[in-house]
């Protein structure tokens, strides 16, 4: 779109509107950059729900405008200290059932070949209290692969998880003991010799943040929030399953399962993400609504919306939608008619999961806050 000079904002209303509806006729990445472009669209605010900064640093979801979070953005989640770690003092080490035990400073870790992913991080908790529902941010994450790491160390034969220690730690009390322990978290051999977890030492091209782990921290794709250990000073290799609070305690899905008849009550570390979605904000231009929304959680295949009780609509998938860990942004055309509507979006996966209703059973017969990904209404008041 050209610069405008000498045109006034409803010139440039009128123009964005029309471009808009041109849209179809440009390649989707072109059509994207115009809508940003084009964008000078009043919000609607959303009649009920968490409204902007109701939950302290999280995301404020009516005034998304942005695919990759600015790092100020990020929201963040820690559950004991926050280290101050100066770099010349730190050392990453693996140890554990590994042939070739040993420890990496900074400066050795970032000589190794460099890699970076965009990843939708979501805290497992998210969506699980009716104001808890920004904690997800996409940022961009560089730093090294986690396999190379492990396969030059060597995993003995027996192996069958690796463990992430931060620095942070905590007081707990376990069966009547007190004892001092770091964050942790576990995931198979298997999982953690997956090529796409990396050790980062980098978020949107910037050393990490005191906040998200400085020096270095896993970060797990596909994973929950919980998994992407930030603080990292220990990475060991262990023949037993690794049961701490993070693993065990919280973070734990209960959840009922039909099976003829019978309801098996199964209990889950929370792991791998879950398809999920919100409609984030509604404009309008004076003329026209558009429905605006993120999906992630998965490789996001298909996202639809519903308004009050239609049909389900397939939205047009923008930002993100060839990249399997982002977040992929989401936009629906829409004729509104005045007064009040709910509107409600669900995602679905390149496996064909579909995002639940709160009504099926995944979501009715869920106990514990954790892995909420139910479809998500909101409602508006169109005038
Ligand atoms: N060492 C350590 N890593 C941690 C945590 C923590 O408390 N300590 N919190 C986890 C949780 S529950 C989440 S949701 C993410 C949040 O990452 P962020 O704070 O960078 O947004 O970090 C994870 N990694
Ligand atoms: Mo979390």
């Amino acid at each position: 779109m050209p610069e405008t000079s000498n045109v006034t904002r409803r010139d440039l209303l009128i123009r964005g509107g029309s471009a808009a509806a041109g849209l179809a006729f440009f390649p989707s990445d072109v059509a994207d950059r115009i809508l940003r472009i084009s964008s000078q669209e009043a919000v609607i605010p959303w009649i009920d729900g968490p409204q902007p900064g109701g939950q302290a640093n999280t995301l404020d979801w009516q005034g998304l405008t942005s695919w990759v979070t600015p790092t100020e953005d990020l929201f963040r989640v820690s559950h004991y200290n926050t280290p101050e770690i100066d770099e010349n003092d730190w050392t990453l080490e693996i140890g554990g059932l590994v042939n070739r035990p040993r420890s990496f400073t900074l400066e050795e870790i970032k000589a190794l070949p460099k890699e970076d992913v965009a990843f939708a991080l979501e805290c497992g908790g998210n969506r699980g209290f009716p104001t808890f529902v920004g904690a997800v941010h996409n940022a961009r994450w560089g730093g090294t692969s986690l396999r190379r790491v492990l396969a030059r160390a060597g995993i003995q034969e027996g192996g069958i998880e690796v463990v992430f220690f931060g620095t942070d730690e905590g007081v707990e009390e376990i069966r009547g003991n007190e004892v001092t322990q770091s964050f942790a978290r576990s995931m198979s051999v298997e999982d953690a010799m997956d090529p796409k977890l990396l050790l980062c030492y980098e978020v949107n091209g910037e050393p990490l943040p005191t906040d998200h782990g400085f020096p270095l921290r896993l970060v797990a794709p596909g994973w929950y929030g919980v998994a992407n250990v930030k603080w990292l000073k220990r990475i060991e290799v262990r023949n037993t399953r690794f049961m701490g609070r993070f693993m065990a305690q919280d973070y734990v899905t209960l959840r009922g399962e039909e099976r003829g008849g019978e309801t098996v009550w199964t209990q889950n570390s929370v792991s791998h993400g879950r398809v999920n979605s919100i409609a984030a904000k509604v404009t309008s231009d004076g003329s026209r609504y558009r429905i605006h929304g993120a999906a992630w959680g998965a490789d996001i295949n298909r996202v639809e919306v519903r308004v009050d009780d239609g049909s389900w609509r397939p939205a047009i998938l923008g930002e993100g939608r060839n990249d399997p860990y982002s977040w992929t942004f989401w936009h629906l055309d829409w004729d509104a008619g005045s007064g009040e509507h709910t509107i409600t979006s669900r995602a679905t996966d390149g496996e064909g999961n579909v995002q639940p209703a709160l009504a099926d059973p995944e979501i009715a017969l869920k106990r514990t806050y954790w892995e909420s990904n139910g479809q998500f209404t909101r409602s508006i008041l169109i005038d």
